[in-house]
């Protein structure tokens, strides 16, 4: 079944960096959507669970060139 996991992200400062770290989540096998909102600084990001692990989200926005954790 799908689940939603929320990260918050540092570093972005432009509506390009959203895009980034969107394409970097969305590329993810298993992730279906990626969500940034610039102004929390938080990810929504649904996907079907047991797929991808927090850990897998979070190395692909910091291969983006952000860093990011499980938003609390
Ligand atoms: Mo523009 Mo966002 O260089 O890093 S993409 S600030």
């Amino acid at each position: 079944h799908e689940a939603t996991t929320e990260l918050s992200i540092e570093g972005m400062t432009c509506a390009s960096c959203v895009g980034r770290v969107e394409r970097g989540l969305a590329q993810l096998p298993g992730v279906i959507a990626a969500s940034v909102n610039l102004a929390t600084e938080r990810a929504q990001v649904r996907h079907l669970a047991g797929t991808v692990s927090v850990a897998d989200l979070v190395a692909a926005v910091e291969n983006a060139g952000y860093t990011a954790r499980a938003a609390g």
